[in-house]
């Protein structure tokens, strides 16, 4: 369960609907051409917190049909729905999803005991592995080294996908757990996190920026830090383009200069105006040519 894993993209028509042509094309081109070494499926980049159970459950069947057993998959199955947590959580572990994921209960200010227990109620209705997707900035949910320990006591949670940029508690996490497994979260943060031996990483800009992403990765893994540096240094040129630019919109538009049919993202999410548009296919030509 080591490598980098795309947060995958989704592909939707105008109207919102699962594009599954696109959506197929897509794990193609992670697999083919981004060379990842898995998937990460319906996490933010995924736009799962803008789909219904059906489209969610059409997602992890439709990925796991194109997939095989090319590359690892883990399917993020957090929800306010502690039901539909459960029945995806089933879901795809009946598919034969290698793990899931499930962010923390977010918008309402739950304690942690609260939080725990959604981990566990998720764990209790399947057998398989689960990584804690922290994420605070989206959640607000901020949880200490102590909280982590206690999550981590329970053997079927595996890992973490780390999206914050605290590099004082992330070094604390890998020093007081050499076994599980932590997946670095921000794509623009990933060399200082390869530096402290994280296991893998999970992103978004992977679905295009895969290859550099494991150069850097591989380069921090054999001390070549500063031939590192000088590919995310690039990645965060890009990145910032991206993010300036619209960061899912604008990265689906690059998969479209590149062949792929992303199509559209999911209201409320709007679509690039023609300046963006524009603006995208500059950012292709840049870096993707
Ligand atoms: O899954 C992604 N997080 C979100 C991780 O999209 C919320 C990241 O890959 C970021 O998109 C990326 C740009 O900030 O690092």
């Amino acid at each position: 369960m080591k490598g980098l894993f795309s947060a995958l993209m989704c592909s939707f028509d105008e109207q919102g609907n699962i594009n599954e042509k696109g959506l197929r094309e897509i794990v193609r081109y992670n697999i083919d051409v981004s060379k990842v070494d898995g998937l990460y499926v319906n996490g933010s980049t995924g736009e799962n917190f803008l789909l219904s159970t059906d489209q969610k459950k059409q997602v992890f069947e439709i990925v796991k049909d194109e997939v095989g057993s090319e590359v690892k998959l883990i399917g993020q199955v957090g929800s306010l729905n502690i039901d539909e947590a459960v029945e995806l959580a089933q879901f795809t572990t009946d598919l034969g999803y290698d793990a899931i994921s499930a962010v923390t209960p977010f918008y309402y200010k739950f304690d942690f005991a609260e939080i725990k227990d959604y981990y566990q109620t998720i764990l209790e209705s399947v057998d398989n592995d689960l990584i804690i997707y922290s994420i605070p900035a989206l959640t607000g949910v901020n949880m200490n080294l102590d909280q982590f320990a206690e999550l981590f006591e329970h053997e079927k949670i595996i890992g973490v996908k780390f999206t914050a940029p605290d590099f004082f508690l992330l070094e604390r996490i890998r020093h007081k757990f050499p076994e599980k497994l932590i997946y670095s979260g921000f794509d623009e943060m990933l060399l200082p996190a390869s530096v402290l031996d994280i296991d893998g990483a999970i992103g978004s800009t992977f679905n295009l920026n895969g290859q550099r992403a494991k150069q850097i990765f591989e380069l921090a893994q054999s001390g070549k830090n500063q031939e590192a540096r000088a590919v995310q240094e690039v990645t965060n040129d890009l990145i910032a383009e991206i993010l300036d630019n619209g960061l899912y919109q604008t990265i689906k538009e690059v998969l479209k200069y590149k062949g792929v049919d992303a199509g559209f993202c999911r209201k409320p999410m709007r679509a690039l105006t023609e300046i963006e548009v524009t603006r995208a296919n500059e950012i292709a030509d840049k870096y993707f040519k």
